[in-house]
């Protein structure tokens, strides 16, 4: 085979493997777009002109109006309480594309948000040097570049698209299938719930599902705040009524891909699923959850076998690690190799947990989407005779 012959074989197993992926919905580059039938790709950094989304695949004749995602954008937003970023954004979304006359029409939606508070100065002094525990340094590696203001692409502003990506996710499952994709912190720093009710999640600023706890939880962020350092959080992520069959083993588990959405969110560090790691000092006679016709007796499994969803509630939990970005200061290098000290300005989240629940149910609701539709497309025609346990103690 001559060299010519060579090459041009390479280039066209190249190309074919490129073909492959793309129809696949694998991207080859560079990852800034997540899901396979309902695809959502961000752009945008936190202090540039704009952040935006597009979605391709979404389900034609769904109702979507501008005011619908104002709530969960609310919900994200920082500026609302004294215990997140200071910085106050509008976060009004345009809707440019794919909705025509308040229904979208299966065309890619792109919706756009502008930026209008940033302040790019708080980080002059900081533009070439690396913040210990943030992604300077791997972004700085990776690209050999970054974008220093406001933390460029690796800002938590980013979610504000996610989140807007989700408000129509969450619509589509909660009119279709009766979704429902909640969530609450269940965890702040060393304090953990000592009661129980999704009621009072939405009546306080940290999403904490007991409101007596409240002034504690005030407390301790008010102390945080003024000692100038931040902590960490967990964030709990409830999935109901999913039915079952949802997820593609092997490598499109419903379990793995809530597992890598989870993870992909700003400073998490950690992701469980049912138990989780609670499961490592279980035995199987108490992790396995029986069933019965009326009902499966428990739900250890956090609703996910195998991959697939048992229509059993969904239960994902996730460990957010604390803020990077300091005013304490502390030891680092900069980009021309100098040891030196790093003070961080800036309005930050002394933790980012306390925002991270909109975040958390976004990602959530974008895997089930594309898992609904993937499901949709390989098995709508096959009939399934076994009986349809009841989700039970579950
Ligand atoms: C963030 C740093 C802060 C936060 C920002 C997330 O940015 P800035 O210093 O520009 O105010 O305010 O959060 C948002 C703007 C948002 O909408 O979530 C970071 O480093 O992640």
């Amino acid at each position: 085979m001559s060299c010519f012959a060579v090459l041009l074989f390479c280039f066209s197993i190249r190309e074919e493997q490129a073909a492959r992926a793309v129809t696949s919905g694998e991207f080859l580059m560079s990852s800034n777009t997540f899901g396979k039938l309902f695809s959502v790709t961000t752009f945008g950094e936190s202090h540039g002109p704009a952040i935006g989304c597009v979605i391709d695949g979404c389900p034609p004749g769904l109702e979507i109006a501008p005011e619908e995602f104002r709530h969960d954008l609310r919900r994200r937003a920082t500026g609302l309480s004294r215990h997140t970023s200071a910085r106050r954004e509008k976060d009004e979304v345009e809707i440019l594309s794919g909705v025509y006359e308040g229904v979208t029409t299966g065309t890619p939606i792109a919706l756009l948000i502008r930026n209008t508070d940033a302040r790019s100065k708080d980080y002059d002094n900081i533009a070439k040097q690396f913040r210990p525990g943030h992604a300077d340094y791997s972004y700085w590696q990776k690209y050999g570049i970054r974008d220093p203001r406001g933390g460029g692409r690796s800002s938590a502003r980013e979610t504000t698209m996610r989140v807007a990506a989700a408000v129509i996710a969450k619509k589509w499952l909660a009119q279709r299938h009766g979704i429902s994709v909640r969530g609450f912190l269940a965890q702040l720093g060393p304090i953990v719930p000592q009661g129980f009710d999704w009621n009072e999640v939405e009546t306080n600023p940290f999403f904490w599902p007991c409101q007596a706890q409240v002034p504690e939880l005030e407390a301790y962020m008010d102390m945080l705040r003024k000692s100038g350092d931040s902590v960490g959080a967990r964030v709990n992520i409830v999935v109901d009524n999913v039915p079952p069959g949802w997820g593609e083993p092997v490598f499109g588990k419903l379990d793995g891909e809530l597992a890598g959405a989870l993870m992909g969110i700003n400073a998490v560090k950690g992701v469980e699923i049912g138990d989780g790691f609670a499961s490592v000092i279980q035995q199987g006679t108490m992790h396995r959850d029986e069933i019965r016709l009326e009902g499966f007796l428990s739900n250890h499994a956090g609703g996910v076998l195998g991959g697939i969803s048992t229509g059993q509630q969904i239960r994902a939990s996730i460990a957010l690690k604390p803020t990077s970005s300091l005013r304490l200061p502390g030891r680092t290098v900069d980009v021309d190799g100098n040891e030196v000290g790093v003070v961080t300005k800036g309005r930050h989240d002394p933790c980012v947990g306390i925002r991270a629940t909109p975040i958390a149910e976004a990602m959530a609701a974008l895997v089930l989407i594309d898992q609904a539709l993937r499901h949709r497309a390989q098995c709508a025609d096959v009939e399934i005779m076994c009986p349809r346990i009841p989700r039970g103690e579950g």
